[in-house]
């Protein structure tokens, strides 16, 4: 798929579950990307080099997911000015809570984009990642609309099946 434009990183492979639907997000469209594990507070020298360098080495947007204290998103953002991604994974007892609040919470000057907590969100960042990429790519976001048009006629087969399920049920 060529030269990776996107970093996916996350602060551990207990992650990876979650942080594969924004990689599949991605393949879909044929962009490129890279994915690797870091964390703010048990790696914190990598992290910061990898968001140091990442430009450099072509990348244009990162996505990144940790649980609990989540602050991997917001120490990448203190390294770089490409745009940060943040998926807040479920992987504490509160759920994600805790970790979507760490993130969407930034102070004021560093800015992280968060997502909706798990599957859905890292869905999200990588169809987000798309969409930033399409803002210069006309080949990209044509087929970002293709997309939508199919999610649509799935919408109206779904609602098409139901009237089935209602005349067998003896409702319709
Ligand atoms: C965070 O702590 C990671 O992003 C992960 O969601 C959570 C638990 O990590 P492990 O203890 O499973 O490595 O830093």
């Amino acid at each position: 798929m060529g030269k990776p434009v996107i970093g996916i990183l996350m602060g551990s492979d207990s992650d990876y579950e979650v942080m594969r639907e924004a990689a599949r997000a991605l393949q879909g469209f044929d962009v490129a990307f890279e994915m690797l594990v870091s964390s703010a507070h048990r790696s914190p020298q990598r992290t910061l080099e990898y968001a140091a360098s990442a430009r450099e080495r072509g990348i244009r947007a990162f996505i990144v997911g940790a649980g609990a204290a989540a602050h991997l998103a917001g120490v990448v953002a203190s390294k770089t000015t490409l745009p940060v991604i943040a998926v807040p994974i479920d992987s504490t007892a509160l759920k994600g809570l805790d970790a979507l609040l760490a993130t969407v919470q930034m102070p004021g000057g560093i800015p992280v984009a968060s997502m909706a907590i798990g599957k859905a969100g890292a869905k999200n960042a990588g169809l987000f990642a798309v969409q930033l990429l399409a803002a210069t790519d006309a080949d990209l976001a044509a087929r970002l609309d293709a997309s939508r048009t199919v999610m649509a006629k799935e919408v109206a087969e779904k609602s098409e099946s139901l009237q089935q399920r209602l005349k067998a049920d003896g409702l319709a």
